[in-house]
């Protein structure tokens, strides 16, 4: 067993008496309640989910494992060289929630290595569909393909005790994990790159070998880095973590679940809006040929969108009450790498111009910049204009903390998910309406 498996059980069993005495001796104290509203309202707030990986503070933004984006981004080790860490020491912190040293990383990046070879009859199913297919719908249909590879419904199927399911979970995990991003870099060079694929480079890291398929050259290796962490998890509720969570507790393997879990992430309110966000931008651009717009032309483009009755994309968030800790990590580096860069003065210039919009429409609870309204800029600029792909990017980040989440559920023996609906009648009921 490797050292990382075996403080990942060691973990684990410290973990499960702290469940099983909340479940057992304070099963019956109330932590909320549900209103009307929520019931109706996509659950909005209701506090019915328990994850340790990520927590997610209004005010302050996400913390991995307690630490926030600047702190991770500064105690991670870095691979020689580079500005960002190893994607491999993130996913250590997510999975033990202990900053790792960079031989703890090393084991992970070798695990990594000795798991990435893709069957090749997933490419075979990604070369039969219409190559006009979207990036998103090839990626999950990538992932389900792998789902005979499952081990855990191997060692289900042989009667595997409860208390070992997380096991062949995390070894699925690893599996999978470690396969993403040369799928994505497949899509991305088949679909974009007339079909040129450029196979892994043994020598790197994640975020290296995924910049080197891509054919992409430095820094976006250190672009692949961030990005991956950055959207690798934002505690359980959002569309993609819950998709991930509710799909797994079914106990079908990490395969099925993470596909589940990109399906959710498709979606333009949800991992989509990046895609939007440039879509939109680019209509800005077209419509002003190119010149950068004044602040009274980007008021009047905002209003225009509102007034149609679109949503800005990249900006509100169902938790954040500021601007996202996520949106700034990109800002900065857009500042340091690119800060004439023409869209990013458009980004900018949003950044200026949407939140007092917003507040004046008096709809959007946060008017501040999510994740989404600042990544597409860096990919563009980094020559993916095909901004179809950017949610395949998210993807590849976000499974690695849904991933975590997964095997975390089976340690500790989440239940399968089932909450209780209620009828219209039912609330109006409630609700003393005659
Ligand atoms: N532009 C215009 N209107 C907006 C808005 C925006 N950016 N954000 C919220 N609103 C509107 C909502 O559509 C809603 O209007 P209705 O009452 O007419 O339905 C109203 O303001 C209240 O919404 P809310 O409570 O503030 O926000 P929700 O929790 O319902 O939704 C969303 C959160 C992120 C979906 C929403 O802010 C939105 O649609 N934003 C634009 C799309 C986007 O950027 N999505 C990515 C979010 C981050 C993420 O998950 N990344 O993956």
């Amino acid at each position: 067993m490797s050292k990382f498996k075996a403080k990942l059980r060691e973990k684990i069993e410290g973990w499960r008496p702290r469940t099983t005495k909340l479940v057992k001796e304070y099963g019956a104290t109330k932590v909320g309640e549900v209103t009307i509203a929520q019931a109706i309202g996509g659950m909005r707030g209701v506090k019915c989910l328990t994850t340790d990986i990520s927590y997610l503070d209004p005010f302050e933004g996400i913390r991995f494992r307690g630490f926030t984006i600047p702190e991770c981004l500064e105690k991670l080790p870095k691979p020689p060289g580079c500005e960002m860490p190893y994607v491999e020491g993130h996913f250590y912190l997510l999975l033990t929630g202990d900053i790792p040293t960079e031989k703890e990383i090393k084991e992970v990046v070798d695990e990594f290595k000795k798991r990435q070879h893709v069957p090749q009859y997933v490419f075979d199913m990604l070369r039969a569909l219409p190559r006009d297919t979207h990036p998103m719908t090839m990626f999950s249909a990538a992932i389900v393909a792998m789902q005979r590879e499952s081990l855990f419904v191997k060692m289900y199927n042989e009667g595997i005790s409860k208390m070992e399911y997380w096991d062949p979970t995390f070894e699925d995990t690893m599996n999978l994990l470690a396969k993403l991003p040369q799928i994505g870099a497949y899509i991305f060079r088949m679909k974009y790159r007339g079909d040129t694929i450029i196979p892994p480079d043994p020598d790197l890291d994640m975020g290296g070998n995924f910049a080197h398929m891509m054919g992409i050259d430095k820094p976006y290796d250190d672009v692949a880095r961030l990005y991956f962490m950055l959207h690798s998890d934002h505690e359980s509720g959002n569309v993609s973590a819950h998709t991930g969570h509710l799909v797994a507790s079914a106990l079908s393997d990490v395969y099925y679940a993470i596909s589940a879990m990109i399906n959710g992430l498709a979606g333009p309110l949800h991992g989509l809006a990046n895609q939007e966000v440039l879509r939109w931008i680019q209509g800005v651009m077209d419509k002003m040929g190119g010149k950068i717009p004044t602040e009274e032309e980007m008021k009047k483009f905002v209003w225009d969108t509102l007034n149609s009755g679109q949503v800005i994309p990249g900006f509100g968030h169902a938790v954040l009450r500021k601007t996202d800790p996520r949106y700034m990590a990109q800002r900065e580096f857009c500042l340091k790498h690119l800060p004439d860069y023409p869209i990013f003065k458009y980004v900018d210039s949003l950044y200026k111009v949407v939140p007092p919009i917003l507040e004046e429409q008096g709809k959007a609870k946060n008017p501040w910049p999510n994740v989404d309204a600042q990544s597409g800029v860096i990919q563009w600029y980094y020559g993916i204009t095909e901004y179809d792909f950017y949610t395949v990017l998210f993807g590849i980040g976000r499974a690695i903390g849904v991933a975590s989440n997964i095997v975390w559920d089976r340690a500790l023996g989440y239940a399968i998910e089932r909450p209780k609906s209620l009828t219209t009648a039912m609330l109006e009921e409630i609700a003393g309406i005659k």
